[in-house]
């Protein structure tokens, strides 16, 4: 065969068909409060104690609690008084809810919202479009008119795509030296994680985060303090509306939402707009050339199927599109971890 796979127990089929059980628990002990709850306490809690201090079941968590251990999010240790359950390293730092690092929002989004929409994957691959109708009845024409169908919605989305800024946003900011431009917008910055992290890596950048309005407002009450001088807001939907001039234009996250001829339309403006000399940082998810990986983005690239109108993109293809809108010079910088870098100049 050569490969460790063998027809007669096929390992791989077993756990990619258990792959969602896995999802599952790891959400929902963080949605119950598991990982907050062992963090506060500050030593080992039994499954009783924890049951009682989340208001769930002993039956039930004594089983999530186990299944964790099987998945290495918690650590056991049989003592006199039975089980005592702890979290590890990685529990502490990544799905604790207070921790600098928490990658708790995105996995309520995930849970409660990406989940919902992957329900309906086989028609989305079928029809070639997102499944908002389906998942929660409202139209899809209007990709983040449907993201933001609540004031709720939006604020989960927001918070989620923060966090992922905790781990990547100093590795997409810092794969080029970027200290020579000092006037930023982060189109489509949202809350403001990677501005922030923009202006603590630049210190001599100020970064205007430019959303739709009512992201803007959000923003502003939740996510960015007035006290953070290095960030401004420019209320407006950057399809329809100006973009004023700057040095560089980050677009994190953005294209990947959209087919090409937004992007092309998008990436225009952009180049218009943008100062002589200046340019446009584009953070996504690459895809090999032929498209044979990485497995992350091309998983990344369904669920842009499901959720939006866009896809995920090879460095060539994003570099077609920046071509197009005039921009030249165009470098590619792979970072290893989950979204890489991408600079055009004018
Ligand atoms: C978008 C990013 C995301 C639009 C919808 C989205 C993410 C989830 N839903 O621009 C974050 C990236 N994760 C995945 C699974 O694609």
């Amino acid at each position: 065969m050569g490969s460790t796979e063998d027809l007669d127990y096929p390992q791989i089929i077993v756990q990619y068909s258990n792959g969602f059980l896995i999802s599952k628990v790891m959400f929902t002990a963080c949605e119950l409060g598991v990982f907050d709850l062992l963090l506060e306490s500050g030593k080992p809690l039994s499954s009783d104690a924890i049951a009682a201090g989340l208001g769930a079941s002993t039956m039930g968590m004594r089983r999530l609690l186990d299944a964790c251990v099987g998945l290495k999010l918690l650590a056991v240790e049989m003592t006199q008084e039975g089980a005592l359950y702890r979290n590890t390293e990685i529990s502490n730092v990544y799905l604790t809810k207070s921790s600098p690092k928490s990658q708790y929002n995105i996995m309520m989004y995930y849970s409660n919202t990406v989940y919902l929409c992957w329900q309906y994957l086989a028609d989305a691959v079928r029809e070639g479009r997102n499944q908002y109708e389906r998942a929660f009845g409202v139209s899809s024409k209007d990709p983040f008119g449907a993201m933001y169908r609540s004031d709720e919605e939006m604020l989960k989305f927001m918070a989620g795509q923060n966090s992922v800024w905790s781990i990547c946003g100093r590795d997409v900011l810092s794969a080029f030296d970027l200290s020579s431009f000092t006037k930023i917008y982060d189109l489509g910055g949202g809350g403001g994680a990677l501005a922030r992290e923009c202006v603590s890596l630049y210190p001599n950048s100020t970064v205007t985060i430019y959303d739709l309005p009512k992201v803007v407002q959000v923003a502003k009450e939740q996510f960015v303090s007035p006290e953070e001088h290095q960030i401004t807001f420019h209320e407006g939907d950057f399809f329809n509306d100006s973009i004023p001039e700057a040095e560089l234009y980050i677009l994190s996250k953005i294209l990947h939402d959209w087919d090409d001829d937004k992007c092309k339309q998008l990436l225009a403006k952009v180049y218009k707009a943008c100062k002589p000399g200046g340019g446009v940082l584009l953070v996504e998810s690459l895809l090999n050339e032929d498209k044979s990986g990485p497995v992350e983005t091309q998983l990344y690239s369904m669920n842009m199927l499901v959720q939006t109108e866009g896809i995920e993109r090879t460095a060539a293809e994003y570099s077609k599109l920046l071509e197009a809108a005039g921009f030249g010079v165009i470098q590619v910088k792979r970072t290893g971890k989950l979204y890489d870098a991408v600079l055009g100049r004018k």
